[in-house]
């Protein structure tokens, strides 16, 4: 049996199981004529194209509900160098401590704190290092590291006992970055004091003031005799008083000084050694005298002082001097 199948109007197609003409989804079947940017919806003999409402970068679009969702875009891995933060409708990338992000939003680098610290103030007392992430801070040998190495200390080796001085009658002096073991020799008819609580001084003190008649060593020597130690770096404040000497306050006395340098010794090439016109010789009152110094000094340098004082009295005319020997420790260090 032959059955005419009945012509459904556009839109429509036959449907043999019911016998009916039927709308035909055309969006399923995928005979719309809708662009990419555009949404089939199905009506009844026919179907629409309505526009895709656009979510914006960030976003995407939930095809069921027809909303805007926040896009998670830390799922990607390779987004960031280091660490990603989601955020509606964007990212953020973050850099781990010690790292700063780089222009292109994405790589992290390193801080080099030694330079960027430096400009707001010295982040280290010693030397500063820069490391991945990080920095080192180191004190040159002869120094405590503080803090970290914020800050460094001398250490000193006469007070706890690590120095070693061997040759005779030497002593041990503190310097800044390590120590010195100047020969104190007394002359003969002189006996060594024991040092300060300042560690800083030994006097020779005479041991009789009565002479052999013709002994001229005996008459001639200084009626006191003292060793003076001082250490401090090149870029010491200037001007500053380095030693004073004073004799006894008295109209009877008449008193004369004198300044010399003794040896100026320059412990590395290219360090200039010092001469007489960096001091400075002020008599107060004339009974005592202020030695200053008037210029930086380089170093590391030690040099040797002596200043006399010659007291005549007036009444005796008798002459003698007191001697004061002044040893300078000169560093070099730029420590803090
Ligand atoms: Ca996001
Ligand atoms: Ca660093
Ligand atoms: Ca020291």
């Amino acid at each position: 049996v032959c059955r005419t199948v009945p012509q459904c109007t556009r839109g429509f197609s036959y449907n043999t199981a019911t016998g009916s003409c039927q709308d035909t989804d055309e969006c399923a079947a995928d005979l719309d004529t809708c662009t990419e940017r555009q949404r089939c919806e199905n009506t009844v003999g026919s179907f629409v194209c309505r526009r895709i409402l656009g979510c914006g970068t960030g976003y995407s679009m939930v095809e069921e509900t027809q909303t805007c969702r926040d896009i998670d875009e830390c799922k990607d891995r390779n987004r960031c160098e280091h660490s990603c933060v989601n955020v509606v409708g964007s990212y953020e990338c973050t850099c781990r401590p010690g790292y700063k992000l780089n222009p292109d939003k994405r790589t992290c680098s390193d801080i080099d704190e030694c330079q960027s610290y430096s400009l707001r103030g010295r982040v280290c007392g010693g030397a500063c290092i820069n490391t991945p992430g990080s920095y080192m801070c180191t004190c040159p040998n002869g120094w405590r590291t503080l803090g970290g190495g914020r800050s460094c200390q001398d250490i000193d080796e006469c007070a706890e006992g690590t120095y070693r001085c061997t040759a005779p009658e030497s002593i041990c002096f503190n310097t800044r970055g390590s120590y010195k073991c100047p020969q104190v020799t007394c002359p003969p008819g002189f006996v060594r004091t024991p040092m300060g609580s300042r560690r800083n001084s030994v006097r020779c003190k005479r041991t009789s003031f009565t002479c052999q008649r013709g002994d001229v060593e005996c008459l001639t020597a200084p009626i006191s005799l003292s060793y003076n130690f001082l250490s401090f770096p090149s870029n010491i404040k200037i001007p500053t008083d380095l030693f004073a000497m004073s004799g006894p306050l008295t109209s009877q006395k008449q008193f004369a000084w004198d300044l010399k340098v003794i040896d100026a010794r320059p412990l590395k090439s290219g360090v200039m050694a010092v001469n007489r016109g960096y001091f400075d010789l002020k008599v107060e009152n004339s009974a005592q005298a202020v030695v200053s110094l008037n210029y930086r000094i380089q170093g590391p340098q030690d040099v040797e002082l002596e200043l006399t004082m010659q007291i005549t009295d007036l009444r005796s005319r008798y002459t003698g001097t007191a001697v004061s020997k002044i040893f300078l420790y000169v560093t070099g260090d730029s420590v803090v």
